[in-house]
């Protein structure tokens, strides 16, 4: 199950760290009376008595300024990306055009919010003032993070609040599989995968085959010919770098996918890349192709999104392309003369992440594909790697 993401938005000074701290039940953020204690998008993850599992986002005062208080801004509304939910934290009867402008993005990222008029304590919520909150429609709860009152009510109304699919799980392969089967994973253990374990698309497979109660199998390339004289699988998912080598072992009578592929379709958008990709057959001299990248650290993908994709696109194509490169979620340049984007695999980012990210490029017709999917296609076995999931 997915944990859902809580973002907490505000002022400076108004509680939004304390109300962290009240709703965990202990002290794990920096509470004080100097505005801009919080300097930086926080994420802290939670058991929430009535919420259950969740991971609480603390920002920045949206009301800071300066050149690194325009930053830190900038930063909190990055958050707006992961979370499921945002709670606006005012005070003291106070609802201004701050509020109003972080209303507008909520609605922009269509995220459900509630409002909380927090120090109830100090400053009870005024019949004019909730008349006022209470037009947006949303959730409007008087609490104080200092005594707690009203602490219960808030909880009862982010269960309500939480859309579904915060807590629905990303199918990977459910539709797919049976119980029984045997699925083959090829898995190169190289100079690239991280010592002593596992990388995440992996594990996260297997873990979907043993709840589907399917039987999964795990080998490197140099084992699959020896494993496929005897053995009959009722599906092949193979790293997705291997996989020209890989497809010329696997005969026609078994499905075979990769990885990237499995990943892409739990993360969204799968029917945009499918067509997407078929871009790269289309391409022409001069055409900049951006590649989106989503996190920082796994220099496998860098390597693969930098050096091996520009390499075989252009080899490809046969024409000479301009790559631009976006790291880690940052914000995208102008699209203006991009003619397609392909994404990474985002084993590190949230369905909910990759699907806003993409969102803009899609609106304006952009063709999308991902690592996976454009080095199946450019490998030539395309067709075949996506012909299990088009039943
Ligand atoms: N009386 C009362 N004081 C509160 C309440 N919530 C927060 N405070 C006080 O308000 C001040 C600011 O609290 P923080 O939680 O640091 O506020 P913040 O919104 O995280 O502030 P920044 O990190 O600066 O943006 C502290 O002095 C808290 O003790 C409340 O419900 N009642
Ligand atoms: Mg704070």
């Amino acid at each position: 199950m997915n944990k859902v993401h809580i973002g907490i938005f505000g002022k400076r000074n108004q509680g939004k760290s304390m109300l962290i701290n009240a709703l965990a039940g202990q002290n794990i953020a920096i509470v004080s009376n100097v505005p801009g204690t919080t300097t930086d998008p926080v994420k802290k993850s939670m058991e929430i008595f009535g919420i259950g599992p969740c991971v609480l986002v603390d920002t920045a005062g949206l009301d800071d300024s300066g050149e690194v208080g325009k930053k830190r801004v900038a930063k909190s509304l990055e958050s707006l990306k992961i979370i499921d939910i945002a709670l606006l934290l005012i005070s003291n009867n106070q609802f201004g055009e701050d509020e109003k402008e972080l209303i507008k993005q909520f609605n922009s990222f269509e995220l459900p919010y509630i409002i909380v008029h927090n120090k109830a304590d100090l400053q009870v919520l005024n019949p004019q003032c909730r008349s006022q909150l209470e037009a947006y429609g949303a959730p409007v709860i008087d609490c104080s993070a200092a005594t707690l009152q009203g602490l219960d009510e808030l909880i009862q109304a982010i269960v309500k609040t939480t859309p579904a699919s915060a807590y629905s799980k990303e199918n990977l392969l459910d539709d797919i599989i049976h119980e029984g089967e045997t699925i083959v994973l090829v898995m190169p253990q190289d100079s690239e995968a991280p010592e002593g374990r596992l990388i995440l698309p992996q594990v996260q497979v297997i873990r979907n085959i043993l709840d589907n109660k399917a039987i999964a199998i795990c080998l490197q390339p140099s084992e699959l010919s020896t494993y496929l004289a005897i053995h009959q699988p009722d599906l092949i998912i193979t790293d997705s770098q291997v996989f020209g080598e890989v497809s010329k072992i696997v005969p026609d009578s078994i499905p075979l996918t990769g990885f990237s592929i499995v990943l892409a379709r739990s993360k969204g958008n799968f029917e945009h890349f499918l067509k997407g990709t078929q871009q790269l057959r289309q391409l022409r001299d001069g055409d900049t192709i951006l590649m989106l990248e989503s996190c920082t650290h796994l220099s496998s993908c860098e390597d693969i999104g930098r050096h091996k994709l520009p390499r075989l696109i252009q080899q490809f194509t046969g024409k000479q392309l301009n790559f631009q490169f976006v790291a880690a979620l940052s914000p995208l340049p102008s699209l203006d003369n991009i003619s397609m984007a392909i994404q990474c695999g985002g084993c590190m980012v949230t369905k909910r992440q990759l699907m806003n990210r993409m969102k803009e490029i899609i609106s304006k017709k952009i063709p999308v594909s991902n690592y996976g999917m454009t080095l199946s296609l450019v490998n030539g076995i395309f067709d075949r790697a996506i012909k299990v999931f088009s039943k």
